[in-house]
């Protein structure tokens, strides 16, 4: 999979990718992220990517010429599967969007900042729209970076057994269960004794109960 990131901070999304799991896959060749700093893009010496609103109102909106250029010039090196626009009134992202997007070959994302981008860009190039949720970032930068991260941990080799995606939480609509180390007892607490007992049908049977018990308290809109 091949990742290309357009946005005019690219220095918000450097250390996402260079830690851990993320960077890990990068490093095995799994994933290639790619950042595009707009500003590259941009119109005259002062390389201007963002101007006023038509019609008046508080508030710069990305222009569609510096987008264009870099959009045309990602195309001509590639096809993408997708071009998705990171922006508050987006469809919000869930792990079934993250389960779809691994499925993918080649993604363009644009960070939108201010008040926007130019409406006839999202018209004319854009695939898809991404919230990451019901609040309102300052750029998109971080939510490409939520979608991402989500999205990478689902490629296979990424992740070794230990952390499998298979049992994480939202992946059946039910959230994980609780989980629990060494010591088995600190302080006087104990951990719930059948996960000692060494009964494995015992054990899945007791997660498979906490998840759902859990998943009814705190999330029943997930089993409706
Ligand atoms: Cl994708 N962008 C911004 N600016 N704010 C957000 C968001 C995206 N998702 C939730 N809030």
């Amino acid at each position: 999979m091949r990742i290309d990131i357009i946005t005019a901070l690219p220095k918000l999304l450097e250390s996402p990718f260079s830690d851990s799991i993320l960077q890990r896959a990068i490093d095995r060749k799994l994933v290639e992220v790619h950042l595009h700093n707009l500003r590259d893009y941009g119109i005259g010496k002062h390389k201007q990517i963002d101007d006023y609103q038509f019609g008046g109102g508080a508030g710069m909106v990305m222009m569609l010429e510096p987008i264009h250029r870099c959009i045309e010039k990602l195309q001509k090196e590639r096809t993408y599967d997708e071009i998705i626009y990171m922006t508050p009134d987006g469809s919000r992202f869930d792990q079934k969007t993250a389960n779809a997007l691994s499925l993918k070959g080649n993604i363009m994302i644009l960070c939108g900042h201010y008040k926007g981008i130019d409406q006839r860009a999202r018209d004319l190039w854009i695939t898809r729209e991404i919230s990451i949720g019901d609040y309102v970032l300052s750029g998109g930068e971080l939510a490409a970076a939520v979608v991402c991260d989500a999205v990478i941990r689902l490629l296979p080799g990424v992740l070794n057994d230990e952390t499998s995606a298979l049992t994480d939480s939202f992946q059946d609509n039910l959230l994980a269960p609780p989980v629990y180390t060494r010591p088995s007892e600190y302080e006087g607490i104990t951990v719930p004794s059948v996960l000692t007992s060494g009964n494995f049908a015992a054990i899945e049977a007791w997660r498979e109960d906490q998840a759902i018990k859990r998943t009814k308290e705190r999330r029943p809109d997930l089993l409706e």
